[in-house]
């Protein structure tokens, strides 16, 4: 039995102000990011407590925001790593209040969205320094109208700006593989798997770095048989 780590939910890479944080963001064990979407406190706690043994990264997004208040960012800063997905696509300067906003209750990264230009996602990357992944192509039906069309500038503008990485859709593997040609060695995080009918393998297979789930977990009758399952689909596949 490993001896007890100190921190309250047992987080072993909890940032500290002599860890940069680049250091100490997502290490690549189980390579899912929870869509922590439910949207009460209570639901939070509850689904964080039963699948954080099977999570890299906690993404929050308006919903829990919303229904919990900012302050749940410090609370699951505590877990896991948490990154806030605001879509940020606003001009730098409010891009920049709300990145440091964000980065100063406990977030770790933030995702922003690209088409808002190179200069605001720049913003985002001085203010989160670097944490920051931007929205390509996005995974829903809809994304295939105005963002596929522009996806490989927005990859391109990710890379420019000196983002962490991009978000790209689980749900068209296909998508992922071009998009990793042009981002390099970035990091690529892809939500659609499960509720929106992408499959964790495929998106593995295509170079993806993290899936990102969320119904499939929050959901699922058991979130935590749910999370381990795909943790061990996760590792068949790479
Ligand atoms: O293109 C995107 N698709 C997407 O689903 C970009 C995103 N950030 N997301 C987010 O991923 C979405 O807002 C939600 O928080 C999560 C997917 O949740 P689920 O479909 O697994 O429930």
């Amino acid at each position: 039995m490993p001896p007890a780590r100190s921190v309250k939910y047992g987080k072993i890479n909890q940032p500290t102000d002599d860890i940069p944080r680049g250091e100490a963001l997502m290490q690549k064990k189980t390579r899912i990011i929870l869509a922590l979407d439910v949207t009460s406190h209570a639901d939070a706690l509850r689904v964080v407590e039963a699948v954080k043994d099977y999570v890299d990264a906690i993404k929050i997004n308006w919903p829990l925001i919303l229904a919990a208040g900012p302050d749940i960012i410090q609370e699951m800063s505590k877990v896991k790593d948490v990154i806030c997905d605001f879509k940020i696509s606003d001009i730098p300067n409010t891009n920049r209040l709300i990145v440091e906003q964000a980065m100063s209750k406990g977030a770790s990264a933030v995702i922003c969205h690209g088409f808002a230009g190179e200069d605001s996602v720049k913003a985002c990357v001085d203010a989160a320094k670097g944490q920051v992944f931007v929205v390509t192509e996005m995974s829903h039906p809809g994304g295939k109208q105005f963002t596929a069309p522009v996806a490989d500038m927005l990859s391109a503008i990710a890379k420019a700006a000196g983002a962490r990485g991009i978000v790209a859709p689980a749900t068209r593997p296909e998508r992922v593989a071009a998009l990793r040609k042009i981002i390099g060695n970035l990091e690529i995080i892809t939500p659609g798997v499960g509720a929106q009918g992408g499959k964790a393998s495929d998106a593995i297979r295509a170079g993806a770095d993290y899936i990102i789930v969320g119904r499939a977990i929050y959901e699922a009758a058991d979130p935590r048989d749910a999370a381990r399952k795909l943790a061990d689909e996760v590792r068949a596949s790479t």
